[in-house]
């Protein structure tokens, strides 16, 4: 795949995204969106793709919120618009996605940066990253979902602290408040988000799958708990339900197939 804005390839069914807009800091336009989206919807329909990572370009910006410039002279129909679109085809559908998807933040992860992490299922922060939702020096909120994905994820008194003071905070400090699930060094980022992700490849597809949506349940769905037993019950449907629970009885290595 050819993109204008993405760096993209997939290594042992691991598809690896590059966000390319080094000058810039890795922002947000409408082409790295419309790239991001047609990339995510990829991946989703790719049955060799079993898993994502996220990342920026260079050392300095995951990605350092929308791009300014583009939004400047927007009204409130443009900014819903953009809001409702990004929203559709590249925050949800990375939430939504039945793959894993982990936002590996190799420096700034401002704005709508921040909030592409956290629409991401994990978040690796190298120890030089900075996180945070400056929109209100904008006179914005953050459109992208992060009110909402910043309360799931460090509760409502942080995320209202964040949001309204416009701070900034390092990767150790995001760590202590779940808004990361690890730290590592620059050199180890790749490596540790690749790790995770194999582990995740040798599990049933289809569980990983369902597990997943029914994570999501428990925060965006009315009744969580409905949405998880019904997953659980169509688990039992699948072969590599029958497979896993047969070569634990016969003590060997599942071989799952994902269906
Ligand atoms: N948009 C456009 N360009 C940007 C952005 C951005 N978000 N961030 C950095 N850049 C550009 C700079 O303009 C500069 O370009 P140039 O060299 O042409 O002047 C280049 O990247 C390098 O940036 P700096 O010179 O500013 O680098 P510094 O090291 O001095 O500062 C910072 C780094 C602190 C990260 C600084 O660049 C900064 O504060 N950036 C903006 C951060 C920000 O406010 N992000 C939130 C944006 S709003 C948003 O994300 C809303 C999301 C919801 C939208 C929903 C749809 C409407």
């Amino acid at each position: 795949m050819a993109y204008q804005n993405l760096i993209s390839e997939i290594k042992e069914n691991i598809l690896y995204i590059t966000i390319n807009r080094e000058k810039a800091l890795n922002a947000l336009n409408r082409d790295t969106l419309t790239e991001l989206a047609d990339v995510i919807a990829f991946a989703n329909e790719n049955a060799d793709v079993r898993g994502v990572i996220l990342t920026g370009a260079g050392e300095k910006a995951f990605v350092a919120g929308a791009d300014i410039k583009e939004f400047s002279d927007y009204n409130a129909e443009q900014g819903e618009e953009l809001a409702r679109n990004g929203q559709h085809h590249v925050f949800n559908a990375i939430e939504r996605s039945s793959k894993p998807f982990i936002a590996a933040i190799n420096g700034f992860a401002l704005g709508g940066g921040l909030e592409l992490a956290m629409a991401c299922h994990m978040r690796i922060a190298a120890s030089h990253a900075k996180l945070g939702l400056p929109e209100v020096t904008l006179g914005l909120i953050p459109g992208y979902g992060g009110t909402q994905r910043l309360t799931q994820l460090v509760g409502k008194g942080k995320a209202i602290e964040l949001i309204t003071t416009a701070g900034m905070i390092s990767a150790e400090e995001a760590l202590k408040i779940g808004l990361v699930n690890h730290t590592v060094s620059q050199e180890d980022l790749i490596i540790k988000a690749t790790e995770i992700l194999n582990l995740v490849k040798q599990r049933a597809p289809l569980a990983v799958s369902a597990a997943i949506k029914s994570v999501n349940a428990a925060v965006n769905e009315v009744n969580g708990y409905d949405v998880e037993i019904s997953e659980f019950g169509k688990c039992f449907e699948t072969e590599d339900f029958k497979e896993g629970v047969s070569a634990f009885i016969n003590k060997r290595k599942s071989l799952f197939k994902g269906r």
